[in-house]
C-alpha cells in the first residue's frame, strides 16, 4: 500500500478518535447525584429535595432512600409514593443547562408496579415555569426510559427534574428512580 494511502488513513483514524473523544466530553451528566449514593455505597440524598419521605419506627420523616436498585445502580434508589394531600409526592433537583437552544436527553430507570410514574423537565424563569417536558410510565420491573427535548434558555432561567408519583385517592404505590441522567447531546 502506497505510504500516501496508509498517512490518509490513519490521519482518518485519528480524527475520528479525537470526535469520539469530544462527544465523551459533552455527554457529562447535568445531574450531580443521579444515583442516590456515594462512590462507596452509602446512601446518599444531596441535591434532591420534595415532598417524598420515609417514617421510622418513631414516625419521624427520614430521606426516601431504600435499599434496592437497578442493574448497575449500586445499592440505593429513591422510593416515592402518590401523596393523598394537595400537594404530589415528587422529588427534584435543579441544575446548570446551557444558555440558547439545545437538546436535553434524559435517561432514569424506573420501577413503578401499577402505577404511574412521572419524569419531567422543568425550565422556570424569574421562579415560575415557562415550559416543561413530561413523560408518564409504568412497570412491573426495573426498566430504563428515555426521553428528550429542546429548550431555550437564557441567563437567569433554570432547569430542575422532578420525579413524581402524583396523588392518590384510593390506594397507595410504590414508584422507584434510580440512575438519573440528564445529558446535554448537541454540543
Ligand atoms: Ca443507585
Amino acid at each position: 500500500m502506497p505510504m500516501r494511502i496508509i498517512y490518509q488513513i490513519v490521519l482518518i483514524l485519528s480524527l475520528l478518535t479525537a470526535c469520539t473523544q469530544d462527544d465523551e466530553v459533552a455527554l457529562k451528566n447535568l445531574i450531580v447525584n443521579g444515583n442516590f449514593e456515594t462512590d462507596d455505597g452509602t446512601a446518599d440524598y444531596t441535591g434532591w429535595r420534595g415532598t417524598a419521605h420515609l417514617l421510622d419506627t418513631g414516625r419521624n420523616k427520614m430521606i426516601p432512600l431504600i435499599k434496592n436498585a437497578p442493574p448497575q445502580g449500586g445499592e440505593w434508589s429513591v422510593l416515592i409514593r402518590p401523596q393523598w394531600a394537595s400537594q404530589p409526592g415528587y422529588i427534584e433537583t435543579t441544575f446548570a443547562g446551557a444558555n440558547g437552544t439545545h437538546i436535553y436527553q434524559v435517561h432514569a430507570w424506573v420501577k413503578s408496579p401499577n402505577w404511574k410514574a412521572g419524569i419531567s423537565l422543568i425550565q422556570r424563569r424569574n421562579g415560575e415555569s415557562i415550559r416543561s417536558k413530561y413523560v408518564l410510565d409504568e412497570s412491573e420491573i426495573w426498566k430504563q426510559i428515555s426521553f428528550r427535548d429542546t429548550f431555550d434558555t437564557k441567563a437567569g432561567d433554570s432547569l430542575t427534574l422532578r420525579l413524581n408519583a402524583g396523588y392518590t385517592h384510593y390506594r397507595s404505590a410504590d414508584v422507584q428512580f434510580d440512575l438519573i441522567e440528564v445529558l446535554l447531546i448537541d454540543i
